[in-house]
C-alpha cells in the first residue's frame, strides 16, 4: 500500500508561538522553525506537505474569513490529500472545527484540529505528542486503504474527539477540551484505540461540497440573574441581526418575567430566530420540562437540544448563509447534520 499523504494546515497559535522579548507575550512565529523543531516528523510512515497562513495568527483573531481560507485550502488540495491537520490555537478551535464541519460536506477524509497549551520550543510541551498522534491519525487506512476517519475531529491530550461537540474547559491545563455530550472517537496510549462504533460513517456516493457562504448576522445572550431590560433593549433596535442564542440555565429554562417574554415575543416579531442552548456543557434542552421553559416553548423558540454553544454559533452561520423561512429554519436546525447533536 501506498504510504499517506497529508496535508499539514498551520494557521498559528500556541504550538508556534514564542516568547517577545520585549513585551514578554507569547506571540506567532514563522511554521519553518516549527518545522525544524520536530525532527521526529520524517519519522512517521507518511508524506507530509505543509502550507502556512502568511501570517499565522492568535486564535482570538480567528474569524468567518480564516474559515473560508481553511475550506479552501482543503477543497483545493481534497483530491491529493489522503487526510488534514489542521494546526490551529485552543482558544477558538472548537469554534473553528465545528464550522468546518458543516461546511465541508460529504466529507470522506480526515480533517484533524490540533494545537497545544506550550510552545512547541518550551521544554514541557504537549505539542509534539498532539501533532505526531494527529497526523496518525489523519493517515489511518483500512485494508482497502480508505481513511478509517472521514469527519473533522478535535484531537488534545490523548483524545480524539468530534470537533462539533467540544468545547474548551481549561486554560491551563493539558487537557483542555472536553465533550460532555458525546463519547471520544480515539484514544491513545501505548495503543491508539479507534472507537470504531463513534465514528461518523461516510457516504461515498454522495459528492463532497464546500459550503463557502457563511452570514455571521448573529448575536448570543448569556442569561443571568438580574439580566435587566435596558441591557437587552439594543437588539430591539438592531436591523441588522438575523439570529440570535439565547443561552438559557439548565434544561432551557429561563426568567418568567413579564417584561423578558415580551421581549423574546417582540424579537419574534421582528422575524430575528432565537435558539435555545443551555449554559451547562453536559445535558440538553428539553423546552417544557420545568415551568420555566413552557413559554418558550409556546413561543416555538429553536430548540438547540444538546448542542454546545460554539456549535451553535457555527450552524447558525452556516444555515443562515442558505435562504430558508423561519419555519424550515427551525426543523433544519433542530435535525443533526454533522453529528452535531443527539
Ligand atoms: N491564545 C492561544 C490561541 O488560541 C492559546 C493556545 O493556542 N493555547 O491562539
Amino acid at each position: 500500500m501506498k504510504q499517506p499523504k497529508i496535508l499539514l494546515i498551520y494557521t498559528g497559535g500556541t504550538i508556534g508561538m514564542i516568547k517577545d522579548f520585549e513585551t514578554g507575550a507569547l506571540r506567532a512565529f514563522n511554521f519553518k522553525k516549527l518545522w525544524e523543531r520536530i525532527p521526529e516528523l520524517s519519522h512517521l510512515d507518511c508524506d507530509i506537505e505543509t502550507i502556512a497562513f502568511k501570517d499565522p495568527i492568535d486564535s482570538s483573531d480567528m474569524n468567518p474569513t480564516y474559515w473560508v481560507k481553511m475550506a479552501t485550502i482543503i477543497e483545493s488540495n481534497y483530491a491529493d490529500f489522503d487526510g488534514f491537520v489542521v494546526l490551529h490555537g485552543s482558544d477558538t478551535m472548537s469554534y473553528s472545527s465545528s464550522a468546518l464541519s458543516f461546511m465541508l460536506e460529504n466529507l470522506a477524509k480526515p480533517v484533524i484540529f490540533t494545537g497545544s497549551q506550550l510552545p512547541i520550543g518550551d521544554l514541557r510541551t504537549d505539542a509534539k505528542e498532539n501533532l505526531i498522534t494527529s497526523i496518525q491519525l489523519a493517515s489511518l487506512q483500512d485494508e482497502y486503504g480508505n481513511p478509517q476517519i472521514t469527519e473533522v475531529g478535535l484531537y488534545f491530550e490523548y483524545k480524539l474527539y468530534r470537533a462539533n461537540r467540544t468545547t474548551k474547559i481549561n486554560a491551563e491545563h493539558f487537557e483542555a477540551f472536553a465533550s460532555l455530550n458525546y463519547p471520544p472517537l480515539a484514544e491513545s496510549g501505548v495503543h491508539l484505540k479507534i472507537f470504531k462504533e463513534n465514528l461518523r460513517r461516510s457516504e461515498p456516493k454522495k459528492p463532497f461540497k464546500v459550503h463557502k457562504k457563511i452570514d455571521n448576522s448573529i448575536a448570543l445572550i448569556k442569561l443571568f440573574p438580574g439580566i435587566t431590560r435596558a441591557s437587552l433593549e439594543g437588539f430591539l433596535a438592531s436591523t441588522t441581526i438575523k439570529a440570535i442564542i439565547l443561552e438559557t440555565y439548565g434544561a432551557g429554562n429561563a426568567p418568567t418575567e413579564a417584561w423578558f417574554l415580551a421581549f423574546l415575543q417582540k424579537i419574534k416579531e421582528k422575524g430575528i430566530i432565537i435558539v435555545n442552548v443551555t449554559q451547562c456543557s453536559g445535558g440538553k434542552v428539553i423546552m417544557g420540562q420545568y415551568e420555566t421553559s413552557v413559554a418558550l416553548k409556546n413561543l416555538a423558540i429553536v430548540s438547540g437540544k444538546d448542542i454546545t454553544t460554539e456549535a451553535a454559533v457555527t450552524k447558525l452561520m452556516y444555515l443562515l448563509g442558505k435562504k430558508m423561512d423561519v419555519t424550515t429554519f427551525k426543523t433544519v436546525f433542530e435535525t443533526q447534520i454533522r453529528g452535531e447533536m443527539s
